[in-house]
């Protein structure tokens, strides 16, 4: 495999409204994946966008009396800057209206249909549609006879469209997972893809006749690339597949596809058969995350649960944000949000846990030490140091995992652990006997130690939090190129260095 950088991707995202927490939900997370992977030292392309064509958006457009293009084109800045004000560093932005991807999409469209296997055939179809969901279903998957993801009601719809031969892929699609046992993760996913491979593959069409936003098929272009076919297929566009071979080969095939379950057929089965027809790679990896609900239900409009970010970043910043969603709800299972558990995360973990510890460390640096940090000394025994090497390894074996709530929970341990040792340490008492002072410095050191790996430790999940940590500890290199796992070592904070109070890092909220 020629690839050597670590290619992460999100979804991309319907522009025809705005986001909510459960949009941001995966943009967050793919981004502390990606922000860990250049900690640990690699080079990573993170790559997310906005999927722009399709029935969903045309008739989003005639509802705004608009022309496709021109909604897009307004809706699509409003999606970045929920990315910037949640510190997403995304590395590429597609937008599915671009020449670039029209190009791959054209390319990939024709590798199928050229295959020699008759990949590709002209058909009738009559079924039900979901246009939310931009998806065709049987009788059998709705629930109360509406769509078992929106319950909407689907609408009937008969039109010549071009099929893909997907009950081909069985055997080979079964071989793949089988060959790659972690090729979808979590496990339940993974057997529930399994589950329905075995169970036989119906084909599916890849055109349509009914509207016309999108890419019309180079061979009959009154046909209309089906939107899924249109937006699966961004995720080579950005790596160069229809203009950079070079850099394709090094980017393709993905390390990891961050998606909602909801996606998942779409994912780990259209996309990876889609790239055999087209004699490509399929990605290594599709990582399917739970579903938020707000109150327990589902997150709408209608009812109120759709949080727009900026409600609850106005509220609690963008730190205290992240840590949030990927602390509270286990990642990979499904969750629930409330203001009371943020409210309660933000004061206990943060605002009580980290920022006391990091507050009452700087303060007592100032009044002892005019601020300097002081000579590790070996008589001051601790288990703190192995406590903190511990954690650091598994925060780092969770992530490589993609496993950031247990990431974070491994990181506590040390937060926990330092604020149980100066309690046990009492350095405000030692502090009273003169003929204690190496002691005491021993001891302030240890502390500050710790805050110094928290602060690396703590960069993927809430880089500016971490980044103000850093500068009141004064460490003269810049956090931006510290490197796991060196940077997670016990004892490179040089003594001599100035720290600073500065304000508190995550002021208590009331609740
Ligand atoms: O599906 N909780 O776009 P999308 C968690 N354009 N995640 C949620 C969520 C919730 N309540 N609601 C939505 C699409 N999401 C396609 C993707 S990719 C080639 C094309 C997640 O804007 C959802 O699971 O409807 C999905 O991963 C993402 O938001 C985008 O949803």
């Amino acid at each position: 495999m020629g690839r050597d950088v670590f290619y992460l991707t999100t979804p991309i995202y319907y522009p025809n409204d705005v986001p909510h927490i459960g949009h941001a939900y995966d943009a967050v997370a793919a981004d502390v994946i990606a922000r860990y992977h250049r900690l640990a030292g690699e080079e990573v392309f993170h790559l997310t966008g906005t999927d722009e064509h399709g029935l969903k958006l045309q008739r989003a457009a005639e509802a705004a009396g608009k022309d496709p293009q021109v909604w897009v084109d307004e809706m699509e800045p409003r999606w970045r800057e929920v990315w910037s004000r949640l510190d997403i560093a995304y590395d590429d932005y597609i937008r599915t209206t671009e020449p670039r991807h029209h190009a791959a999409v054209e390319k990939l469209l024709r590798a199928v249909y050229e295959n020699g296997r008759d990949d590709v055939y002209l058909d009738h179809y009559e079924g039900l549609y979901c246009v939310a969901c931009e998806a065709y279903y049987v009788e059998a998957d709705l629930v109360d006879g509406l769509c078992p993801i929106h319950a909407r009601p689907v609408e009937l719809f008969r039109e010549e469209n071009y099929f893909f031969r997907l009950s081909a892929y069985r055997d080979r699609l079964l071989e793949h997972y089988t060959a790659n046992p972690l090729a979808v993760q979590p496990e339940a996913r993974r057997n529930e893809v399994l589950s329905t491979i075995r169970g036989g593959l119906q084909d599916f069409s890849i055109s349509r006749t009914s509207f016309q936003w999108g890419i019309p098929l180079p061979w009959d272009p009154k046909h209309i690339t089906y939107v899924w076919f249109d937006a699966l297929t961004n995720y080579i566009t950005a790596a160069g597949y229809a203009d950079d071979p070079e850099r394709f080969a090094r980017l393709w095939p993905a390390n990891v596809h961050v998606i909602g379950k909801d996606i998942l057929r779409f994912h780990a089965i259209y996309w990876p058969a889609m790239l055999m027809a087209a004699g490509l790679e399929p990605p290594m990896q599709v990582w399917a995350h739970g579903f938020l609900t707000v109150g327990g239900q589902k997150m709408s409009k209608t009812n109120a649960t759709g949080i727009h970010p900026f409600e609850l970043l106005d509220h609690f910043g963008v730190d205290s944000y992240r840590y949030y969603f990927m602390r509270e709800i286990q990642f990979g299972q499904d969750g629930n949000f409330s203001w009371e558990s943020m409210v309660e995360r933000h004061n206990a973990d943060l605002a009580n846990g980290l920022g006391n510890l990091a507050s009452r460390v700087l303060a007592m640096l100032a009044s002892y030490f005019d601020g300097r940090v002081p000579e590790p000394f070996a008589e001051v025994e601790s288990d703190l140091p192995a406590v903190a090497a511990d954690a650091a390894s598994r925060f780092r074996s969770h992530m490589e995992s993609v496993a950031p709530t247990q990431a974070i929970a491994a990181v506590w341990e040390i937060v926990t652990r330092a604020n149980q040792y100066l309690v046990e340490r009492e350095p405000w008492k030692v502090a009273g006997e003169a003929d204690r002072r190496t002691e005491l410095g021993g001891i302030l050191y240890a502390a500050a130690e710790a805050l110094r790996i928290l602060a690396v430790l703590i960069s993927p999940v809430m880089p500016g939090a971490a980044g103000r940590l850093w500068s009141q500890l004064g460490i003269e290199e810049p956090l931006s190129s510290q490197r796991l796992p060196e940077a997670a070592e016990w004892g490179r904070l040089r003594p001599g260095i100035t720290t600073s109070r500065g304000e508190p890092l995550f002021p208590r909220l009331e609740s």
